[in-house]
């Protein structure tokens, strides 16, 4: 029995560096400032896929009561409208995914309180893999998010 019990406990600290050394990883977080009464607001990042294919699945944070994954879609008659990413957003091996105003974004529904500039709005951001990633997202105001729109998509 002891043995069994060593050899469990050596077979998960092998396993266990690895899988940090090599997930996927969460960079440049920032959310937009909401009006007093809003009851949405989005949160953008850029991510980076690990050594292996993985896939963003649910995000949560304590200033909603949910948040969703969304893309931003332009209908033929020229008017922007948002989806739920249903399936997640997949992470292909050493891929970068950039999550930005006018297309993909973390949706917060039901705020608790407005996000203020300045201040930060934490998200955890969970994955097909089991990995787990907590994530700080400064609040931004309306001109800090200038310039941050995702290219146009092409159709
Ligand atoms: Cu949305």
């Amino acid at each position: 029995m002891r043995l069994f019990r060593l050899a469990f406990a050596a077979s998960v600290l092998s396993w266990a560096p690895p899988a940090l050394a090599e997930g996927v990883s969460a960079h440049d977080a920032y959310a937009r400032a909401t009006p007093p009464g809003a009851r949405t607001g989005a949160v953008y990042l850029t991510l980076r896929g690990g050594a292996g294919e993985d896939r963003l699945i649910g995000v949560e944070s304590p200033r909603a009561e949910r948040a969703e994954l969304h893309a931003t879609l332009t209908t033929p008659e020229g008017v922007m409208r948002m989806d739920k990413l249903a399936e997640g957003l997949a992470l292909p091996a050493g891929s970068t995914a950039i999550l930005a105003p006018g297309g993909a974004h973390v949706m917060l529904i039901g705020l608790t309180g407005p996000l203020e500039a300045g201040g930060e709005a934490p998200l955890t951001l969970i994955f097909e893999s089991g990995a787990r990633l907590e994530v700080e997202a400064p609040i931004l105001s309306a001109r800090e998010m200038r310039g941050r729109e995702a290219p146009a998509p092409h159709r």
